[in-house]
């Protein structure tokens, strides 16, 4: 592994929001950098995958109702969204794991290099479908939510995860982002009730066992820390339906369908709550002692340029919003 990059796993089933989530991580810290020579930028391919993800929106949004597609299980190749925080000729590359989503159902053969990634990944973001796990009136609903959040196999890599960063002694982040929760949080339905029966919803409910395998794993260490982090990737829809229907595997899917709020203007929120906790996990290597691939990158950023280091305690340094909260995280009983 090279060490002048910084490694992140993004890991979520197939249309769950990945890449409006990396895109919007692009569109926040191009206003938090604003004035300061630093500028984060998406390169190689992923250029191209950004600009189609936010035409493809604004083509949507100019239409009134919005329908993403369902979340689902086909298979997918592994990708890698490259990143790179530039100030001037210094640059930071943040490379971000594309998990294919249908590799929850089924490894492919890469998975040795995905696994490695994942061990490699100092942060790990699970971007999860909050109309998903908000509308489930019936059995079969809950059912389905739980089967098409993937949520045991989830838990399974993050506690691989976990214990191997015990056993190496090796600091973490876990973010749990629900994405698609506009009608919980900013929409005119949406209310402060709301917005913490998503949040009970997601840490107490369906990742509960997620959160309680971490700290399982931990053992009372700290290494680890985990964030409840909600993103609006469009900000101006509100969820009419949540859609569900009988898929081809006999399983319900949900196929939300959503109304523009007037005037249909892009409203991203949250985004820069994971851009923070990145550069929080970064800095954090500062006090390491060891020689971690995180404590290297550090020394090359503290070598590389003065400025970028700066651009980093400036993130660093950013309030998180009110929305992102820490999760503290028990055994089971
Ligand atoms: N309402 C709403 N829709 C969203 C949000 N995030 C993503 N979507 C929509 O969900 C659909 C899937 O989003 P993508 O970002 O392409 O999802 P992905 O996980 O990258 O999908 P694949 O690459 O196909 O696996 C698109 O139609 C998005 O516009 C969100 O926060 N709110
Ligand atoms: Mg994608």
């Amino acid at each position: 592994m090279s060490d002048n990059e910084y490694k992140i796993a993004l890991i979520g089933p197939t249309r769950v929001g990945k890449t409006s989530l990396v895109s919007s991580i692009l569109a926040e810290a191009q206003v938090a950098l604003a004035g300061t020579p630093a500028s984060l930028k998406p390169k190689g391919s992923t250029s191209a995958r950004i600009s189609d993800n936010v035409d493809e929106l604004s083509g949507a949004l100019a239409h009134g109702t919005f329908e993403p597609e369902a979340v689902r299980n086909s298979t997918s190749d592994v990708s890698i969204y490259e990143l790179s925080l530039d100030v001037g000729k210094s640059k930071l590359p943040i490379n971000i794991l594309d998990y294919p989503g249908g590799w929850l159902s089924e490894q492919g053969p890469e998975w040795e290099t995905c696994a490695d990634w994942i061990k490699q990944s100092s942060v790990l973001i699970l971007p999860v479908d909050a109309v998903l796990a908000m509308h489930c009136a019936t059995a079969a609903e809950e059912k389905a939510c739980r089967m098409r959040l993937k949520i045991t196999q989830v838990t399974s890599i993050v506690r691989d995860w976990a214990k191997e960063r015990k056993v190496l002694h090796l600091p973490g982040t876990l973010i749990l982002t629900p994405v698609k929760c506009e009608s919980y949080l900013v929409a005119p339905g949406a209310t402060r009730a709301l917005a913490e029966k998503l949040q009970r919803r997601l840490v107490d409910e369906l990742y509960e066992d997620m959160f309680a395998a971490i700290a399982a794993e931990m053992e009372g260490s700290d290494l680890v820390s985990a964030y409840y982090v909600p993103v609006n990737t469009i900000g101006c829809v509100d969820l009419v339906d949540a859609g569900w229907e009988m898929a081809e595997d006999m399983y319900l899917e949900s196929h939300p369908v959503f109304r523009v709020l007037p005037p249909g203007k892009r409203n991203v929120q949250g985004a820069l709550d994971i851009l923070v906790l990145l550069a929080r996990q970064l800095a954090s290597a500062e006090d390491l002692q060891d020689r971690s691939s995180l404590k290297n990158l550090w020394r090359y950023i503290t070598g590389e340029s003065r400025e970028l280091r700066a651009a980093i305690t400036r993130l660093n340094d950013t309030k998180l919003s009110q929305r992102a909260q820490p999760v503290r995280m028990q055994e089971p009983a």
